[in-house]
């Protein structure tokens, strides 16, 4: 590797995201420094290069810093040639995206609620969750690796299965996997543990035994709670995508009027010019179809092209953008790139979820709590806004992905009399949701205003006279 490019790893040791970045950098053969952190300490530069998160891994290129381990592992297969770490063709790579986020969003929560939740009742709904989520991976894994032959990013998205998981089940006595259940995925852990890039930057076992032990230990301790033994056999085994259909359609995008996600993908297609036919979903009836196409979340909006199926609005809008390749809405280079996906995840993971937890949480202080969330999200998203759109001149995922705060937010606060996005407050984000509402293809794309107002005076109302 060239010699002036100067990388950095910011990780901590036995962390299985900072584990994630290794493997990326190693397998493209990059040289760089490791710089340990200590999470009960973390450095001013950990804060300064990831002040939202303030987590590791972050990867330091050439003094850019990249946050988030699946965002690092994307970045390190754009910005390094060599060993492909995501497929090159669109709609595989629309899959790979699609099942590493399952990992993120699914599997990691439900093994991490099993383990540590300090009520009975989540540890046992959290195995059953993580029970069903490996059984849908075992049902995805058809080859000797995730994506085929060889490592990719599902592979090294997973790997919290092959090693992580049984180490904690062990250190707490729980009985999360078994290998006579997932045989397939099993094959696939001998496999992966045994790749000589993957073997080189494991964290030792025994260490880990020990780490998770001890903190089994005091949560019990603390808690004064045992921890139980829990096995739920899977009732249903979920069927994996299928994805072929009888009739030929070229693009149609299955949605739900009022759906913010659906309205994201419909954003980025009317901009790029794609026609496509759209199938109305009903929230409480969803058709045989949209089960078939998106067994794993059964939700809007999927898009079926060549009857082959793209789930996750933010994956859809990154499939679009590759195969439709006019008005680009993710930037060229590798690390504007990395920062596109960077602040769209923070939409979904930090925005919306504080939105909801402001405005429609049953608990008065959960709420409060969701309103400071709320300040602070937008706060950043203000101070990160620094053209006319995120990107600068033209509209990009961020924008697009944040269609959420443009529209739906300002309707959510005027349903429920709440104060959360004010112009005085947020002056540059204000000037941004005018600018990119009245754009010709986003307009006329969003749903009338007194619908969703409607629905959620409703919304407001079930809860006030819930209490
Ligand atoms: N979604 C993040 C998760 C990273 C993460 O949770 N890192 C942990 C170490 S395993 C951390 O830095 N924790 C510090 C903290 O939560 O304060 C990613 O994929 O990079």
């Amino acid at each position: 590797m060239a010699s002036n490019q100067q990388v950095k790893l910011f990780g901590t040791v036995g962390s299985l995201f900072v584990t994630r970045a290794e493997i990326a950098l190693k397998l493209k053969g990059v040289e760089y420094e490791y710089i340990h952190e200590s999470l009960t300490n973390k450095s001013d530069l950990l804060l300064k290069y990831n002040p939202v998160h303030k987590k590791v891994p972050v990867l330091l290129h050439n003094e850019k810093p990249i946050c988030e381990s699946l965002v690092v592992v994307e970045y390190v297969d754009e910005a390094w040639t060599g060993y492909p770490i995501l497929p090159s063709d669109p709609y595989q790579r629309a899959l790979a995206r699609f099942w590493s986020r399952f990992i993120d969003d699914k599997l990691l929560p439900a093994g991490f609620k099993a383990a540590w939740n300090p009520d009975v009742k989540e540890r046992e709904k959290g195995a059953e969750e993580a029970t069903e989520a490996l059984k849908i991976l075992e049902n995805e894994l058809k080859g000797k690796f995730f994506n085929g032959d060889s490592i990719g990013l599902v592979d090294i998205a997973a790997l919290f299965i092959a090693f992580w998981m049984p180490i904690i089940q062990e250190a707490g006595g729980l009985d999360l996997y078994r290998a006579e259940t997932y045989p397939k995925l099993e094959k696939w852990g001998q496999e992966i543990l045994n790749h000589p890039v993957v073997k080189g930057v494991l964290p030792p076992r025994e260490h880990l035994l020990a780490f998770f032990k001890t903190r089994f230990q005091s949560i019990a301790a603390s808690k004064g709670l045992l921890v139980k033994k829990i096995w739920i056999p899977l009732a249903t085994g979920l069927e994996a995508a299928k994805r072929h259909m009888a009739e030929k359609q070229e693009v149609r995008l299955f949605g739900i009027v009022g759906s913010p996600e659906t309205t994201r993908v419909e954003i980025a297609l009317k901009l790029k010019g794609v026609a496509y036919e759209y199938v109305h979903e009903s929230p409480t009836n969803k058709s045989d179809l949209l089960l078939k196409y998106n067994p794993v979340y059964k939700k809007v909006p999927v898009l079926a092209h060549h009857e082959k199926p793209v789930c996750d609005s933010l994956v859809i809008l990154e499939y679009v953008d590759e195969t439709w390749k006019a008005c680009p809405i993710l930037p060229s280079d590798p690390y504007q790139r990395a920062l596109a996906r960077f602040w769209s995840k923070f939409i979904d993971d930090k925005v919306i979820p504080a939105i909801f937890k402001a405005s429609l949480n049953p608990n008065e202080k959960e709420r409060e709590k969701g309103k400071e969330e709320v300040s602070e999200a937008l706060q950043i998203m203000e101070n990160e806004l620094r053209g006319k759109f995120f990107h600068g001149d033209s509209i990009g995922i961020v924008d697009i992905a944040a269609v959420y705060v443009a529209f739906w937010l300002p309707i959510i606060q005027e349903a429920g009399g709440l104060q959360l996005f004010t112009a005085d407050k947020f002056p540059k984000l204000e000037k941004w949701t005018h600018e990119f509402l009245n754009l010709p293809y986003v307009k006329p794309t969003l749903p009338p205003r007194e619908k969703p107002l409607a629905y959620y005076k409703n919304l407001f109302h079930s809860l006030a006279s819930s209490k």
